[in-house]
């Protein structure tokens, strides 16, 4: 009720949800511009954005594409991992608290 919505607020009790980090990682055979794709399609990244994370993540061996709510992150990482399979490749995305 409206009472206990204030008592919140004033103790400060409303936290933001965790948030979780999805990354890309590193692979021999996924090519290039099929993860520039991937991270422009599902990460709304411009195509120039997109190409430096593709290659922080081919250096690096791992590299963020975004940051969301835990069921988003989720989405996201099942979204990816799907379409990466229908094309026969290897590429792997997985999400942590960030
Ligand atoms: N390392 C892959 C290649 O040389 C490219 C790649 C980048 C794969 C980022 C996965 C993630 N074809």
């Amino acid at each position: 009720n409206g009472t206990a919505l204030v008592q919140r607020e004033q103790k400060q009790e409303v936290k933001p949800p965790p948030m979780y980090q999805v990354l890309l990682l590193n692979d021999d055979y996924t090519p290039m511009e099929f993860v520039v794709a991937i991270i422009q399609e599902y990460f709304n990244k411009d195509r120039e954005t997109a190409t430096q994370i593709m290659l922080k993540v081919h250096r690096d061996g791992k590299g963020m594409c975004g940051i969301y709510p835990k069921d988003i992150a989720c989405t996201k990482v099942e979204l990816v991992l799907t379409h990466a399979r229908k094309a026969g490749h290897p590429l792997q995305c997985v999400m942590e608290e960030a």
